[in-house]
């Protein structure tokens, strides 16, 4: 999984990228289980949409991603048509795309009105963040919709229930943590660990989503399920940075100062 942080005026996202192959379906599960929302990104050319339809591996594996990415809760998602800008922006090649994608996600049950689908071009940019007609109204003059970023902005797509409000014993435990030094239950600090690893010296991390509270450099730590008192020896932010703070919503790296990987 590739992360990447992008800020528009209103918003810092953190991307998780992954790639589409069918090999690459942990990963797509391991994002999901992470993300809020989903923009599944398609071709639109003819090559590789509709030669590839028609091969039954490829339908599998494009109708297992949207499956997964319902499985893993996510009910709201953007279908981006990409590489329009190779189809000269034809209204057909869209509506081809998207009307099979359509059944194929309403099969799997999204339901209509959280399925936005978005014609763009990658390449050149176009309907990433100004919307089409204030760039390329002479070739596209069918879509009047918002653009990519404009759609992430509104939040409308956005779920929250990753980023919980649940308390400690309505979740699943065994991939949590919780902090022991504060009273609050609704402060109370929830982590949702996905990797761990330590480096050649020895020195241990772990990554994990900000689910609710906030984070302090030095905080104590409980690791549940075995309750593994541990230590938050340094942060780093979704960027990578030494950060003294961290927030709900934050994909950070923590050094703890357990010495056995094992037991973590
Ligand atoms: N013409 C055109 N080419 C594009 C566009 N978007 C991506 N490409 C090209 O398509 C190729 C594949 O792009 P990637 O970004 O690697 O595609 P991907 O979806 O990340 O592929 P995987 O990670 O392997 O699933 C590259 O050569 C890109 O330059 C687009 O909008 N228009
Ligand atoms: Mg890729």
């Amino acid at each position: 999984m590739a992360k990447a942080v992008f800020t528009s005026q209103e918003n810092t996202f953190t991307l998780l990228d992954t790639p589409g192959q069918e090999s690459f379906s942990e990963t797509v599960i391991n994002s999901a289980a992470l993300a809020e929302m989903a923009i599944l990104v398609v071709s639109a050319k003819k090559f590789e949409f509709k030669q590839c339809l028609e091969n039954n591996s490829y339908r599998a594996q494009i109708t297992e991603q949207l499956r997964i990415i319902r499985g893993q809760g996510i009910e709201q998602i953007i279908i981006a048509v990409n590489k329009m800008d190779l189809m000269k922006w034809a209204k057909n090649r869209y509506d081809e795309v998207k009307n099979y994608l359509l059944k194929v996600a309403e099969d799997l049950g999204f339901l209509r009105q959280n399925i936005k689908f978005i014609p763009v071009s990658a390449l050149t940019g176009a309907n990433i963040l100004k919307p089409l007609q204030q760039t390329d109204s002479s070739r596209c003059n069918w879509y009047r919709g918002q653009s990519l970023i404009e759609i992430l902005n509104h939040k409308v797509f956005i779920r929250d229930d990753v980023l919980c409000h649940t308390t400690l014993g309505q979740t699943e435990e065994h991939d949590q943590i919780k902090s022991s030094t504060q009273q609050n239950d609704k402060d109370k600090l929830l982590m949702k660990i996905y990797d761990k690893f330590s480096n050649d010296k020895k020195q241990l991390f772990i990554k994990c989503l900000i689910q609710q509270g906030r984070l302090e450099k030095g905080d104590r730590l409980s690791l549940l399920p075995q309750n593994l008192p541990v230590q938050a020896l340094t942060i780093q932010d979704t960027r990578d940075r030494l950060t003294e703070v961290a927030r709900k919503g934050e994909l950070i790296t923590i050094e703890l100062n357990a010495s056995d990987e094992q037991a973590v």
